[in-house]
C-alpha cells in the first residue's frame, strides 16, 4: 500500500512538473509572439540640418579700426595700430604725447622726422598696399596703414 501510494505521489509530482513545464513552455511561446514594435519609427528623422550653417559669416570683422583717416600718438603708441584707407587718402598723424616721436615707414615710403608734441604730420597714400611704420625714437612703437 505504501509503495503504491509512494508511486502515485511521485507520479503525481511528475505529472505536476510536466504540466508546469508545459504551461511554462506554452506561456513562453505565447509571450514571445507579441507583435508590438513594428512600425512607429518612421517619420521623426526628417531634415532639420539643412540651412542654418550658410549665411552668418558676412563682413563685420574688418571694421573696428578702419574708420577715419587720422592716427593719434599718445602714451608711446599709435592709435589705431591698424588703419585701413582707400587709395588717395590723406592720413594725418597728431602727436598728442608729451615727447617727440616720428612717423617712419619701415620701407621708406614716408617719414615725418621729429614730430614735436602737439604737431601733426600727413601723408597721402597713392598706392595700394600694407605700410608698416614705427617711431624712430621709440622702436617699440609700431603700427600699420592698409591702403586698398
Ligand atoms: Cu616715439
Amino acid at each position: 500500500m505504501q509503495k503504491t501510494y509512494a508511486y502515485t505521489t511521485t507520479e503525481a509530482r511528475l505529472c505536476l512538473l510536466a504540466l508546469c513545464l508545459v504551461v511554462l513552455l506554452t506561456a513562453c511561446g505565447g509571450t514571445t509572439t507579441t507583435t508590438s514594435a513594428s512600425t512607429p519609427t518612421a517619420a521623426p528623422t526628417a531634415a532639420p540640418t539643412s540651412a542654418p550653417t550658410t549665411a552668418p559669416t558676412n563682413t563685420p570683422t574688418t571694421a573696428p579700426t578702419s574708420t577715419g583717416n587720422s592716427v593719434s600718438i599718445a602714451n608711446f603708441a599709435f592709435s589705431p595700430t591698424a588703419l585701413t584707407v582707400k587709395t588717395g587718402t590723406k592720413v594725418i598723424w597728431t602727436n598728442n604725447d608729451t615727447v617727440t616721436h616720428t612717423v617712419t615707414a619701415n620701407k621708406g615710403a614716408f617719414n615725418s622726422g621729429p614730430l614735436a608734441p602737439g604737431s601733426t604730420y600727413s601723408f597721402t597714400f597713392t598706392k595700394a598696399g600694407t605700410y608698416s611704420y614705427h617711431c624712430n625714437i621709440h622702436p617699440s612703437m609700431m603700427a600699420t596703414i592698409v591702403v586698398q
